[in-house]
Parts: structure tokens; sequence; C-alpha cells
């Protein structure tokens, strides 16, 4: 009997909008990164912790690649680059598509020689027999360990990605506690959950000028909580967008991601946002700050 504890920290990298958030979530079995079909969703790094009897899987979600245009964007970059160079394995997710964006010989750049996993996501879009000119694609360029073709979203391919996963994984210690899936506080998730549904319903250029910020989460008893929060934009115009005609907007982005705190706090949420203007607070430390984002 091999009684050899393994654990490590996997970090998901890609370009924007391949599914790496989505990735991550199937792997850590529950939704713990906000998702949508636009790119850069997420700006931050997020922890999500999968430990059974036999190892600790810490996957690092990071903000899609991308050439950054702002601070935010800057700040984005260099928590892929801390998370390329601080984990055991890293996988690189990438879309079943032949043309290779210049992004990803960046990050392949980058990568040296940390063990990489390639990705194929979003199996369900193309025919196995599509992938086969792609995997020679991938291969000529780097050498990887393992390359794999999954469904995130449909969760096929994930369990062999996992195997393939706990191959690679170091002999080591439990870093964290067994309940533990996630560094992220319940108030962060929040702010993300309220994010999501903002970038979900709203079109454009607005999504990437939003931040959110939680005000007041208050428990009242154990079986309600009471939230507020302000969606922050870059202009008077997206503010008038985000409310909506009488406020049909907002009350939308509300109504659905009270439904999803609900869910995670398992309490009946009450949610009240506001809208709020800040100039250019994608190119201010100070804001972001505020806004909680770290890596700054
Ligand atoms: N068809 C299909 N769509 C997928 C799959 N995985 C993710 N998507 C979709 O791709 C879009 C982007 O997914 P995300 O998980 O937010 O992508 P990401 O790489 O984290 O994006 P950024 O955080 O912006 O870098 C969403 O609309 C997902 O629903 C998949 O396996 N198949
Ligand atoms: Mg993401």
């Amino acid at each position: 009997m091999n009684n050899t504890f393994r654990s490590g920290y996997i970090g998901i990298v890609g370009v924007p909008n391949v599914g790496k958030s989505t990735l991550l979530n199937k792997l850590a079995g529950q939704k713990i990164a906000i998702i949508s079909a636009k790119p850069q969703t997420t700006r931050n790094k997020v922890l999500a912790i999968n430990t059974d009897d036999e190892s600790q899987m810490i996957f690092v979600d990071t903000p899609g690649f991308h050439k950054p245009k702002t601070k935010l964007g800057e700040s984005m970059i260099k928590s892929v680059d801390e998370t390329i160079s601080d984990v055991d394995l890293l996988l690189l997710v990438v879309e079943p598509d032949e043309n290779i964006p210049a992004a990803e010989n960046t990050i392949l750049e980058r990568i040296g020689d940390i063990p990489t996993v390639l990705v194929v996501n979003k199996l369900d879009t193309t025919e196995r027999l599509n992938l086969l000119p792609v995997i020679e694609k991938y291969n000529a360029l780097h050498k990887f360990e393992d390359i794999i073709p999954v469904s995130a979203s449909s969760g096929d391919g994930v369990e062999d990605l996992i195997k393939i996963i706990k191959k690679h994984l170091p002999e080591g210690p439990k870093y964290y506690p067994d309940d533990m899936v996630t560094d992220q506080s319940e108030k962060q998730i929040v702010a993300e959950l309220i994010r999501e549904k903002a970038l979900r319903l709203l079109n454009q250029e607005i999504p990437h000028g939003i931040a959110v910020e939680i005000v007041k989460m208050k428990e009242k008893g154990d079986k309600v909580c009471e939230i507020s929060a302000n969606i922050y934009c870059e202009k008077e115009s997206h503010k008038r967008i985000i409310i909506g005609s009488k406020g049909s907007k907002l009350k939308a982005i509300g109504s659905q991601a009270r439904v999803d705190c609900e869910k995670m706090l398992d309490k009946k949420v009450f949610l009240e946002l506001w809208v709020k203007v800040k100039p250019d607070w994608r190119n201010s430390e100070q804001m972001m700050k505020e806004f909680g984002m770290n890596d700054l």
C-alpha cells in the first residue's frame, strides 16, 4: 500500500476567455470563481482547494494573459507571472484552434521549464478528429508533460485530468484544513457574484470598467443576511445604462446576484445596490486597493 500524501499548487493559465475559471470550478467540485462570456473576467488570483485521503490539490485561477492597457491590467499580468513562478505544476488552457494566439507564445516563453500540462478545452465545440492538428501545433512549440482535451463546462475529461495532475504532485503536507475550499472571504465572493451578473447583463465597454465594493454585510439571526454594495463605473453615461430604464437593469443584476448569494450563504439575502461613478479608477492604485484588489 502506498501511504504517501501528495500536495501542491497547480496554476491555471491561458489567454482570456478560454475557460480557466470554468475549469477551476469543475476541478474544485463547486463554484468558486465567476465566469462570463466577456474576456478579462478574472482579475485576481483565486485559490480552490480539493482535499481527499491521498492528496491536496491547490488550484490557482489567474486572469487571462493579455497586453495590459491600464494599471488594473498590469496588476492582472503581475498575478499571472507570480503564479507561474510559484507553483508545482501549470495547466495551460487553450481552445481547440490551430491559430495560436500571440499571447500564448508569450506565456510559453514565461513558462520556461516549469512542468506544464496542455489542456485543450471546449472539446464539445469540435470533432475529436479536429484536435489532432491542434495538438501537433502545440507539441511543436513546447515540451508538455501531458496533453488532454476536456470540456470544462460539461466535465468531460476532467476526471482524467485530475489523475494526470495527481501523478505530477510532489510528496508534501496538507497545507490547508480539510474543510477549506478557497482563500476568498464570503465578502469577496459576494462582490464577485454581483460583478458576474453585471458582466453578463451589460454589453460592450462597460463591464471592464466595473468594480464592486461591499459596504455592509450583516447577519440578522442565523437565517437572514443584509448586504449593501456599491457598483462603480467610470462614466455618468455608464451609470445610466447600469441602472437602466426605471431601474430595470440594476434590479435584474440584484435579483440574479441575490439568488446566488442565498445559495452560497444558505440564508435569505436582502441585497441593496448603488451605482457610483469613479472616473479612471482602473489607473488609480489607491482606488484598486480600496476595492480590495490584491497583487498591487
Ligand atoms: N462550449 C464551451 N464553453 C465553455 C467551456 N468552458 C468555458 N466555456 C465558456 O467560455 C466562456 C469563458 O469562460 P471563463 O471560465 O470565464 O473563461 P476564463 O478563461 O476564466 O476567462 P478570463 O477570466 O476572462 O480570462 C464562458 O462563456 C464559458 O461558459 C467548454 O468546455 N465548452
Ligand atoms: Mg476567469
